[in-house]
């Protein structure tokens, strides 16, 4: 059994639907959808406006790297390519977390390394776990309390958008 925190986000294309499409592919393995932001881009690339949300994810079949695997299907199914480092995409499937699993191997860093710094990150997380850690950096809720201001006002909720496509 494990289970995973993903976080999602789209800033190119019809940015709803690929987050939406990501969560129909990961199927039942969904046990808790955040509700979705619009957030300034994070990393120096001028592009547009991206939608993020965070994910939960439970499978008994999937290890650390399976998430990884069925986040880069999902990147696929949707056209994803790459160009820029930190640059614009349809859709961008990041591991988070896996059960506080720590690793360095490039291919798959967890906790993700920049988790910690990234209010499109750790706002929708405590949305839908107010009581999850950040693997060796503590409790989510304090480090968004932690967050600089100029960095929280760079998320907005949108209550009106929802990654249930029925
Ligand atoms: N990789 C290693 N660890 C992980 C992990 N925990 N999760 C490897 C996912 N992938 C991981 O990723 C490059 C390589 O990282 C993969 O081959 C994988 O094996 P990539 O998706 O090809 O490239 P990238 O996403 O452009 O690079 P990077 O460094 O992963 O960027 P980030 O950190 O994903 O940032 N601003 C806003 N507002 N919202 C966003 O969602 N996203 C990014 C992308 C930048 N700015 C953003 C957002
Ligand atoms: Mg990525």
């Amino acid at each position: 059994m494990s289970s995973a925190v993903l976080s999602i986000g789209s800033n190119v294309g019809d940015r709803l639907g690929h987050l939406r499409r990501c969560v129909a592919l990961l199927g039942d393995a969904v046990l808790a959808a955040s509700p979705v932001y619009s957030t300034a881009p994070w990393g120096g690339v001028p592009q547009d406006d991206f939608l993020n949300a965070v994910l939960l994810v439970e499978d008994q079949d999937a290890d650390a790297q399976e998430w990884l695997r069925r986040g880069q299907c999902c990147e696929a199914a949707a056209q994803r390519t790459r160009h820029v480092r930190w640059g614009p995409r349809t859709l961008d499937v990041d591991v988070i977390d896996v059960e506080q699993t720590r690793q360095d191997d490039p291919r798959l860093t967890l906790p993700h390394p920049r988790a910690h710094q990234r209010a499109f990150v750790l706002v929708p997380w405590l949305d839908v776990a107010p009581g999850a850690v950040l693997a060796g950096r503590g409790m989510v809720a304090e480090l968004v309390a932690a967050l600089p201001a100029a960095e929280k006002r760079r998320v907005r909720r949108r209550d009106d958008l929802t990654l249930e496509s029925r």
